[in-house]
């Protein structure tokens, strides 16, 4: 087909919009389902998008940033794996004009023109939610508890502390004895919690700041004789299938929702950046808790 002019009318059709989005890497379960929301998203929004993981490290989302600003995409979207340390390399692409949208994680940066808007969890609240299910249900004088930190520096596990700590604070029987790094990772979560076991098997509580640190330490507990779900309580965060499967065989108790379905709602947000409408400063995702007993009747419904 030609028009008039001589020019293909394909010329003419609407330019596809370009979006760059640098992922943290591929740590859990709910890292790869939120990639798989953005890739299927993206492709229902005929959006080209130019996807780059950066295996959870911060100089390699700089990297990715930069190489977007070079090929001048229209938007650039990212999660950042930290909080801080964003500064310069937002305010280039500012210079260049590409507005940036925030998914998931935050950054801690004084100039909030260095964003357009943050789409994600209320991480502190989630933090809350496992407190306060803790305080309700489990009893006595003296509670140990061992927390399963996420990445140091990241958004979630500072706030998942913050947000627990804030329950337990004035009630003297919740002692966290123990709090350590897990990355968020399977390996390092089973890792960290047989170091925990071996330094003093007389838990009551296990806080993991994600399911997937919590699967992991459910092997070191089983591995060093003990019932998980029962000798020791466990709390997590997410809400992945394979925290209903641990659910449903008694080994979990406890998972707060955290959805990592970001994509329909991201590109949506980057077409209307793209036509100048205004966007809200924050689009907090709704969720929920899951409790043991409500695993098997809830696990059909599960979409990640
Ligand atoms: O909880 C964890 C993942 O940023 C909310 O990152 C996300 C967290 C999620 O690796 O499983």
């Amino acid at each position: 087909l030609a028009l008039a002019s001589g020019l293909p009318l394909s010329s003419f059709a609407q330019k596809k919009i370009v979006l760059g989005f640098s992922q943290i890497g591929a740590e859990s379960e709910w890292r790869t389902a939120n990639t798989e929301s953005i890739k299927q998203a993206a492709k229902d929004a005929g959006i080209d998008l130019k996807f780059s993981d950066a295996q959870q490290k911060q100089e390699n989302q700089i990297k990715a940033i930069r190489s977007f600003i070079a090929q001048k995409v229209d938007v650039i979207g990212f999660s950042p794996v930290v909080e801080s340390g964003w500064e310069t390399v937002l305010r280039e692409a500012k210079a260049a004009k590409i507005p940036v949208i925030l998914t998931d994680r935050t950054v801690d940066v004084k100039d909030d023109t260095l964003w357009v808007t943050f789409m994600g969890s209320d991480f502190l609240e989630e933090g809350r939610k496992a407190g306060r299910w803790l305080t309700e249900n489990v009893k006595g004088s003296d509670v140990k508890i061992v927390e399963l930190q996420g990445t140091v520096g990241s958004g979630p596990a500072i706030d998942r502390k913050k947000g627990f700590e804030e329950i337990i604070k004035g009630k003297p029987q919740y002692k966290i004895v123990r709090s350590q790094t897990g990355d968020f990772t399977r390996a390092k979560g089973k890792e960290v919690m047989q170091a925990f076991l071996k330094a003093d098997p007389k838990v009551n509580v296990l806080y993991a700041h994600n399911d997937d640190m919590a699967i992991g330490a459910i092997q070191a507990i089983e591995e060093a004789g003990l019932k998980p779900g029962k000798d020791i309580t466990i709390i997590s965060v997410d809400g992945v299938k394979g925290a209903f499967e641990a659910m449903m065989a008694g080994k979990l108790n406890v998972t707060v929702e955290c959805s990592p379905l970001l994509g329909p709602q991201l590109m949506a947000t980057v077409k209307d950046v793209v036509a100048g409408k205004p966007v809200p400063k924050r689009i907090v995702t709704q969720e929920g808790i899951f409790p043991m007993d409500t695993a098997a009747k809830e696990f059909p419904n599960r979409k990640y």
